[in-house]
């Protein structure tokens, strides 16, 4: 792969921010250099008030292979110490953005690919995509979140099975158990992708980024810390012009407009 070709690439259209995973011939395996720039992406799409979703896909016919077995440039580390450095930083990442972050699984999601694909906000699958928790296939312990979020989606029992024998899911089991919210054919799916993104775009952006935060609080919170936590974080929503709008709107019976300028 020559210089010029990132290995992330970035395309902004109506407010939705593509970040695509570009090393096709690899189905688009991790090294360092994608690990970090995507990273970098995400803090740069959070950053910037012209975005408001954000959608992470692949290039050609794979979502992501997971680490890239041929590449050497995480030997000088540890495992733990690699992990430290790529993988938990972007998971980290994606959990704490203040946007919606769409995994676009257009093809096979396997190690940590399966981990990316399960750890955004909203996940939409190509028909053909499937998801494989590789690891045990090299004698590894599944990574990068895919044992906080699998099981949480299809129970201890059922993320055992999946990661014990490596077995691969496809689209219509993923949408049965959870794994995707919606299967798009793969002809049209970077347009499905697109318009469901820009659906997601003209939702109120504060309001989201709150119930994201909410949300995420609560996977690991008691009921109690949860109602604190949603009237604490309900006085930052409701302080909000969004809330004024929406409530307007109805009022006027008219669609809320949650898209300002220079919002
Ligand atoms: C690949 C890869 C790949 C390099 C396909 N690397 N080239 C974290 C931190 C530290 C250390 C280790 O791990 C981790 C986390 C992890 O992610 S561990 C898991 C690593 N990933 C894997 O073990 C997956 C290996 N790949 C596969 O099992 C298959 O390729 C899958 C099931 C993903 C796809 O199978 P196919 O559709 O049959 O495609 P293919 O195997 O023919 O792959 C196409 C090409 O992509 C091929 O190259 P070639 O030159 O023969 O066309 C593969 O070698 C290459 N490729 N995955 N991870």
């Amino acid at each position: 792969m020559g210089m010029s070709e990132a290995v992330i690439t970035e395309t902004t259209q109506a407010g939705v921010r593509t970040l695509t995973l570009n090393r096709p011939d690899r189905l688009n395996a991790a090294n360092d250099a994608l690990l970090l720039a995507l990273t970098d992406a995400l803090r740069r799409a959070d950053a910037d008030d012209s975005v408001r979703v954000v959608v992470i896909t692949g290039a050609g016919r794979g979502f992501c292979a997971g680490q890239d077995l041929g590449d050497v440039s995480g030997r000088d580390m540890t495992f733990t110490e690699h992990l430290n450095h790529t993988y938990n930083p972007l998971i980290r990442t994606i959990r704490s953005l203040g946007k919606p972050v769409i995994s676009a699984v257009n093809g096979v999601a396997a190690g940590a690919g399966a981990s990316l694909a399960l750890a955004g906000d909203i996940r939409l699958w190509a028909q053909s995509a499937s998801l494989i928790e590789v690891f045990s296939n090299i004698a590894l312990v599944p990574d990068s979140g895919s044992t906080w979020f699998l099981p949480r989606l299809v129970g201890y029992h059922r993320a055992f099975e999946l990661m014990a024998l490596a077995e691969r899911v496809r689209s219509d089991d993923a949408l049965r158990l959870g794994l995707c919210e919606q299967v798009f054919p793969d002809e049209t799916f970077a347009q499905d992708v697109q318009a469901y993104a820009e659906r997601l775009a003209a939702r109120p952006a504060n309001a989201l980024k709150l119930t994201k935060q909410a949300l995420v609080f609560a996977q690991t919170s008691t009921l109690d810390e949860a109602l604190e936590q949603e009237a604490a974080l309900q006085q930052l929503a409701g302080d909000h012009w969004e809330h004024e709008e929406g409530v307007t709107a109805f009022k006027e019976k008219r669609p809320a407009q949650f898209i300002r300028d220079g919002e």
